[in-house]
């Protein structure tokens, strides 16, 4: 692999756990560099979008919390990644919560007829305004992606929708809404649910999304919640779901979507340091990049 750019994206605005806006620093702080070092011929690290501390709102016609700060703050991060990709390097994105992918993506998505999406999360992240049950827009940003939602955030980047639903496939889910399995069916997006996994088993899940996206697509984003993890192995996470994704399971997914080499962009999100065990998740995503980038044990 070639050059990689690393940008930081210390978000908390999406959801009500101070924290994850530290989730950036953690990462950098478990090591990313010093793992990546071998696997790139150059890294660079861009440093972090400013957040500031504004403060909360939640939109009056919407009820979405901080609405107009996500979508102003989105914009920047999807310059930047445009940059990056542009420049002709691996953007790898560190989160935040999870409502910065409307942001990545907006940033990658232009450069592909047909982006592909890997949305590896304990949710679906598929709620709009109608069907949200909390407001917070970090369970919306595959939906907003979608093009559904409210405007300031399918619109990021001046375009919508970034990605078709034909091109998504989520993996681990285990706490969907109702109107999140109601787009599903609707919209035929294919989902590995734990049960998936348990039944076929990670390598077969993995095996089969490779193949689903190489048909379909011409570049794929990796979307990395912690939370898709158990919580057993993932503690720092804001939303935890037990019976989750193991650490090795894990492992085994982003050895082979090395092995296939079809990710073109990434982000990890939802690490928070407060809620962490001895930085235990930021650890792990880093290990997971590590595995991602082509790492091999022996
Ligand atoms: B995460 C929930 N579906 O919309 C909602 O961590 C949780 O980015 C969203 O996957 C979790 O509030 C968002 C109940
Ligand atoms: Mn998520
Ligand atoms: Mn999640
Ligand atoms: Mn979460």
């Amino acid at each position: 692999m070639k050059k990689l750019s690393i940008i930081g994206m210390p978000m908390d605005l999406g959801q009500m756990r101070r924290g994850v806006d530290m989730g950036p620093s953690a990462i950098r702080y478990a090591g990313i560099n010093e793992r990546l070092v071998r696997l790139f011929h150059s890294i660079e690290d861009m440093g972090d979008i400013t957040i500031g501390r504004p403060e909360v709102t939640i939109d009056k016609e919407s009820n979405l919390r901080n609405l107009e700060l996500i979508a102003e703050k989105s914009e920047l991060l999807a310059n930047v990644v445009n940059k990056i990709v542009e420049s002709g390097s691996f953007p790898l994105v560190l989160g935040g919560d999870h409502s910065i992918a409307i942001g990545t993506l907006a940033g990658v998505s232009r450069h592909y007829q047909n982006i592909g999406v890997i949305w590896y999360d304990a949710h679906g992240d598929l709620n709009t305004a109608e069907t949200s049950p909390s407001g917070n827009i970090h369970g919306m940003p595959l939906a907003a992606s979608l093009g559904l939602g409210h405007k300031l955030l399918t619109n990021v980047g001046g375009y919508c929708p970034k990605v078709k639903p034909e091109n998504i496939v989520i993996i681990g889910a285990r706490a969907l809404d109702e109107g999140e399995k109601i787009l599903i069916k609707n919209k035929g997006i294919k989902v590995y649910t734990m049960h998936e996994i348990d039944r076929l088993g990670m390598t077969k899940v993995i095996e089969e999304a490779i193949g689903y996206l190489k048909e379909r697509t011409d570049g794929v984003h990796l979307s990395l919640d912690l939370d898709s993890l158990d919580p057993h192995d993932a503690p720092g996470v804001g939303t935890p779901v037990t019976g989750g994704i193991s650490y090795r399971e894990s492992h085994l997914a982003m050895e082979m979507l090395a092995e296939a080499s079809i990710i073109t962009s990434a982000e990890f999100v939802e690490v928070n340091p407060i809620l962490d065990e001895r930085n235990k998740t930021a650890a792990l995503a880093v290990a997971l990049m590590g595995s991602l980038f082509g790492e091999k044990l022996l």
